[in-house]
């Protein structure tokens, strides 16, 4: 049955980006995240640039929307490169409690793992709705693969996870910002996710896992009760 009274969860995004934002010093190299919760980290910053709080900001976005978006809210975006980013804030598909992640329902976890791999802070926003207590529970695990061969990938997908399925919104696979497919997998609760990431990485066709193990220091969670500050 649907809620009767549904909690409207853009107002908990936009605090929960505020809070990340905050964080954030003129002259820093910033990882921009993608999606609808890193939108209001992105316009945040964008604004505060723009009223002169930060100068010297540089912007690396993690997907082509995010790279409009913020080229469009008057930041300054340049493309990754080996210098290290001082801080990323980005949305999540679920948080475990040891801030172990779920990403890529937005379809751009290879720009975001590439890219929040080089920050020395990875900070993550998101509405309560997020929280796990293990990996798996809410959300299918997005996989990144080749387009060519991409039938046989998603055979071999299935000897490894098998409930999952090639993403597919219409006629057509969906296509990544890299031009790749996505498959989105059905992960066994109580499994060893570390194990599966290396064995997901070794598997033949597969370019990224949409998981983020050990990667984010800090998280904001917002629910109507407040912002709540998770760590590792
Ligand atoms: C990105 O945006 C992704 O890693 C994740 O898939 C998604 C979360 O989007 P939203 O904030 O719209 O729920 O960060």
């Amino acid at each position: 049955m649907p809620d009767p009274h549904p909690v409207d969860l853009e107002p908990l995004k936009k605090e929960a980006a505020l809070r990340a934002v905050a964080l954030i010093q003129s002259g820093m190299r910033v990882g921009l995240g993608t999606g609808s919760t890193a939108r209001y980290a992105i316009l945040e910053i964008g604004r505060r640039v723009q009223n002169g709080e930060l100068t010297g900001i540089v912007g690396v976005a993690t997907s082509e929307a995010s790279d409009v978006l913020a080229r469009e809210a008057g930041l300054t975006v340049e493309d990754l490169d080996p210098r290290p980013l001082d801080i990323a804030i980005d949305g999540a598909d679920e948080i475990a409690p040891n801030l172990d992640l779920i990403k890529g329902l937005g379809g751009a976890l290879l720009r975001e793992k590439l890219t929040e791999i080089q920050a020395r802070r990875l900070i993550i926003i998101a509405d309560h709705s997020k929280i796990v207590s293990q990996i798996g529970e809410k959300s299918p695990l997005p996989i990144e693969i080749a387009r060519f061969g991409f039938l046989s990938t998603v055979e071999r997908l299935r000897q490894i996870v098998p409930g999952g399925r090639l993403r597919q919104p219409g006629a057509q696979p969906y296509v990544t910002d890299n031009g790749n497919y996505i498959y989105d997998a059905q992960l066994a609760l109580d499994g060893d996710i570390a194990a599966l990431e290396r064995q997901l990485k070794g598997t033949l066709g597969v370019v990224e896992t949409g998981l983020f193990l050990g990667m984010a220091e800090r998280a904001f969670v917002a629910s109507t009760d407040g912002v709540r500050e998770l760590s590792r």
